[in-house]
């Protein structure tokens, strides 16, 4: 029997199949490169972001016998999803629903289905094609609870604004998500119309510094200052994904790279009185000049999930120095012979930066004892269920 692993799940094809269709007989398979009526316009899958890895997977898993497309947009149980020709409103077939183990198994914003329309532009997703990159945070408050952004992202646009958001400490923790992610991150810093030029230019050194080898671009939507530089870094097919505070003006970028009023937008005063954000969920977007944009509800927090690789790369000056202290197990205290605490007097490294470096790893160490207590618990749990059908069977009640 044909096989279908889809994230880990193992879906027998045949059931897939012939568990809740609705629908007699497979229609349509949509063609790439389709060519729409001249007063439509065309678009191809390849637009939405479409590519080699995905149609060597469909193929191979025999998920041609479906249509494929991507989910643009998430409410509750329900999902947005697009194709080269138009929207479904979609939900989970059951058996993708029951046997999920994690969030991780269901879609997110960003993933491509595999789908069967079962009605005019109502569809049933039946499997999530793997992903090429996961952005993901620590919930808020919620020990080790995982919340999916955004997925198959390529690039994430960072934006932080020169106002009363700049924070060069949030930007070495969003930094090491992009890193963990494996997305490659851009630096958006906002509002440059509402400071002194000479401001800016401290701003700006005071970032490099700190963070290196990462494209920063300073950008007013109000004079429209920085806004052809990102468009001339957008690549057709390619995925980018807005993060930051609410308020920083990542909608309204959005609206000017778009030429369009796509997204709500607010002032700051008026959602304050409101209590919530402007952008209230996720949302992908795909602009004409080439891009597809993953818009997101301003983020109060980013908590770092298991950041090990991504922490590196963002603190690497700092770890490889570690490497150089007299005693192995060093707690750059104030042990001699410390390279991290010689680097600092000297000013190659910034005492910031490295206050910042030692509460990421905390937080970091952290999650990863409640992630290991949570699989105790699970452990404990299968182990108390296995002795209880054990002592059944013994005592035959
Ligand atoms: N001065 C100035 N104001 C801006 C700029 N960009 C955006 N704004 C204003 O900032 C406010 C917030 O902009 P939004 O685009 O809604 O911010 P957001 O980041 O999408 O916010 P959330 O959706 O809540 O996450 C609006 O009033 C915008 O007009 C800018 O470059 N300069
Ligand atoms: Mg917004
Ligand atoms: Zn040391």
């Amino acid at each position: 029997m044909q096989k279908v692993v889809v994230m880990g799940l193992k879906i027998d094809f045949k059931n897939l199949l012939s568990l809740e269709n609705p629908y007699k007989s497979l229609k349509k398979i949509h063609i790439l490169n389709v060519v729409l009526n001249k007063n439509q316009t065309e678009m191809k899958l390849e637009d939405l972001g479409y590519n080699k890895n995905l149609e060597t997977f469909r193929k191979q898993q025999n998920l041609d016998l479906f249509d494929i497309g991507r989910v643009i947009a998430e409410h509750k149980d329900r999902y947005v999803v697009k194709t080269s020709i138009t929207e479904y409103d979609a939900e989970l077939i059951g058996n993708l629903r029951f046997t999920a183990e994690s969030r991780y198994d269901l879609p997110a914003v960003g993933d491509w289905v595999a789908f069967s329309e079962y009605n005019e532009n109502k569809a049933l997703i039946h499997a999530v094609y793997p992903r090429h990159s996961i952005i993901e945070r620590q919930a808020v408050g919620k020990s080790s609870q995982i919340q999916i952004i955004a997925t198959n992202v390529d690039y994430a646009l960072i934006v932080q604004s020169v106002n009363r958001d700049f924070n060069i400490n949030r930007l070495e923790r969003y930094l090491t998500v992009c890193n963990t992610s494996n997305v490659e991150p851009i630096i958006i810093l906002s509002k440059i119309d509402l400071i002194e030029e000479q401001v800016l230019k401290v701003l700006i050194n005071d970032i490099k510094q700190r963070i290196k080898d990462v494209v920063l671009i300073p950008v007013s939507n109000q004079s429209n200052i920085g806004l052809e530089k990102i468009l001339s870094f957008l690549k057709k097919g390619k995925t980018y994904c807005l993060l930051g505070s609410s308020g920083v003006g990542k909608s309204t970028l959005l609206n000017k790279l778009s030429g369009q009023e796509l997204m709500t937008t607010d002032e700051i005063s008026a959602r304050v009185d409101r209590g919530k954000h402007v952008t209230t969920h996720r949302e992908l977007i795909v602009l004409e000049n080439g891009g597809i944009f993953i818009d997101n509800p301003g983020m109060r927090e980013i908590g770092i999930t298991d950041a090990t690789s991504g922490f590196e790369i963002t603190f690497n000056d700092i770890i490889e120095l570690a490497q150089s202290c007299k005693f192995n197990d060093c707690t750059h205290n104030n042990e001699e012979g410390c390279a991290i605490q010689m680097a600092i007097e000297k000013g190659e490294i910034d005492s910031e930066s490295y206050a910042n470096f030692l509460k990421i790893e905390k937080e970091k160490s952290f999650f990863e004892l409640s992630k290991e207590e949570k699989r105790k618990k699970d452990r404990n749990f299968g182990k108390m269920i296995k002795d209880i059908k054990k002592q059944r069977k013994q005592n035959k009640y």
